[in-house]
């Protein structure tokens, strides 16, 4: 992308330019110590393996509100007289914050870069026109779209759900905003489109046919999935898996509840996952557990980089710094052999204590460098320490004899009984997980 730093018609962020990287030494809170975007890791560049997105809905709409107060922070771009000056202004503000970061792709719901409205043709209008905009704001700056999406969760015509409602008229009405989405997303050369399912899920069994709302978010997804490819959409269709919040069970559970949705609907040539950390560990996994399951079954394609707070039970959206779950995440990524077409978008809030408009820069910029320094520490750990090895070495009775017989599937249980009897009781064999956590952190700490 361009080094020059995009400034609209006012400038959003005075004082901060251009975020340069500096190196460990550094102590400048508005620089990168490890992100160094042309840097070679492998055969990539950092920039290659991370392709960072910043999440539009986080850091240019929301202000910060929570279920007890109103935000905390004022947003300069939202002065306008109307609502489409004010979305002009925000879009300014988003590709001037975008560049200065240097990153290389943004994501947004449809109504974080248009205005909603009830009137369907109005919706519309907006959209179109704010696409228009967005696309000249793509030009000027070399950002790109990972992926957009469409919000089915905030308006209350989806309190019961949009493409899972028991009323039909509110699944067509959905319809109106996915084709949008979708549409847009072409328009703007996005690589990815992501269905998270926001009200798609219940609160009470007792007045819900559970199988009939997950055959029609099925159906749903086909219908999307057609439009999509008749207007020449050629990226992934992505869903992203969440447990709870904002219903008691959410239908896309975890990684392995939408693999095998996926697979029952005939979805997954078309769609893959995109995980989020803080909804891996709201469902009782790991990050690396669910970016694994999905790696496992061919089908991840993105990631929601953030965090929770281990001692809260919802979705705190806090930017990742954790590098154990960077290194963890990265290791998937790496032995799949990267993410691309999809990315690594910020799906995370800077606290709602946090008002200056420098925090969303530090947030950002302590992120990146949780995933280069996760990148380093995972390609090294492959690359060149015992890792991989003694990972092999621990299932290296399937590779010859009767093991890998057996793999192939070329056995029968009364073979394997016959084998028991001849071999004797197996010897113990160590896992040696505390061998493999000290290998982790002597890489973290070189
Ligand atoms: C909410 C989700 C949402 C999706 C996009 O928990 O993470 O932000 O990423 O709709
Ligand atoms: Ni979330
Ligand atoms: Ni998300």
């Amino acid at each position: 992308m361009s080094t020059s730093v995009y400034i609209g018609a006012k400038e959003y962020f005075p004082g901060i330019g251009r975020i340069p990287f500096e190196g460990r030494d550094s102590d400048n809170p508005l620089a990168y110590k490890v992100y160094d975007a042309d840097k070679r890791v492998g055969g990539k560049t950092m920039a290659e393996h991370l392709r960072f997105a910043v999440a539009y809905w986080h850091s240019f709409c929301a202000t910060g509100h929570d279920p007890f107060g109103p935000g905390t922070r004022v947003y300069p771009w939202d002065a306008g007289n109307t609502p489409l000056a004010r979305a002009e202004a925000k879009a300014d503000a988003a590709f001037e914050f975008i560049t200065k970061l240097g990153v290389p792709y943004y994501c947004f719901h449809d109504i974080d870069l248009a205005p909603d409205a009830d009137d369907i043709a109005e919706y519309e209008a907006n959209l179109q026109h704010m696409v228009g905009i967005a696309g000249e704001r793509q030009k000027a700056t070399g950002v790109k779209l990972l992926w957009g999406t469409a919000n089915l969760f905030s308006h209350p015509r989806y309190m019961n759900g949009a493409s899972t409602n028991p009323d039909f008229a509110v699944v067509a009405r959905a319809a109106v905003q996915v084709k949008a989405a979708l549409e847009a997303t072409v328009a703007l050369g996005g690589e990815n489109y992501v269905f998270w399912g926001g009200r798609e899920g219940y609160a009470c069994l007792y007045n819900t046919d559970m199988k009939r709302e997950k055959d029609n978010m099925a159906r749903f997804l086909t219908l999307a999935r057609d439009h999509g490819r008749s207007i020449g959409f050629k990226g992934n269709f992505l869903i992203e898996p969440k447990p709870m919040e904002p219903m008691n069970h959410q239908y896309d559970f975890d990684s392995a509840t939408v693999v095998g949705f996926l697979r029952e609907h005939g979805l997954d040539k078309d769609f893959k996952l995109n995980i989020e950390a803080n909804h891996a560990t709201l469902s009782g996994h790991t990050f690396a557990h669910d970016l694994q399951v999905a790696s496992d079954a061919g089908l991840l394609g993105s990631i929601d980089a953030n965090r929770g707070n281990p001692q809260n039970g919802w979705d705190t959206d806090q930017f990742p710094t954790d590098l154990y779950d960077t290194v963890g995440a990265m290791l998937v990524v790496l032995r799949q052999g990267g993410l691309a077409p999809g990315g690594f978008n910020f799906d995370a809030k800077v606290r709602r204590e946090s008002s200056a408009p420098e925090d969303l820069f530090e947030a950002h910029i302590g992120g990146m460098d949780a995933f280069a320094r996760g990148l380093e520490v995972a390609h090294a750990l492959i690359e060149s320490s015992p890792l991989e090895g003694w990972r092999q070495d621990r299932y290296a009775s399937f590779s010859s004899g009767a093991g890998a017989e057996f793999a192939a599937g070329r056995s029968s249980l009364e073979a394997l009984r016959s084998l028991a009897l001849a071999q004797g009781e197996p010897q113990q064999r160590s896992g040696r997980q505390e061998r493999y956590e000290n290998l982790i952190n002597q890489y973290l700490l070189r």
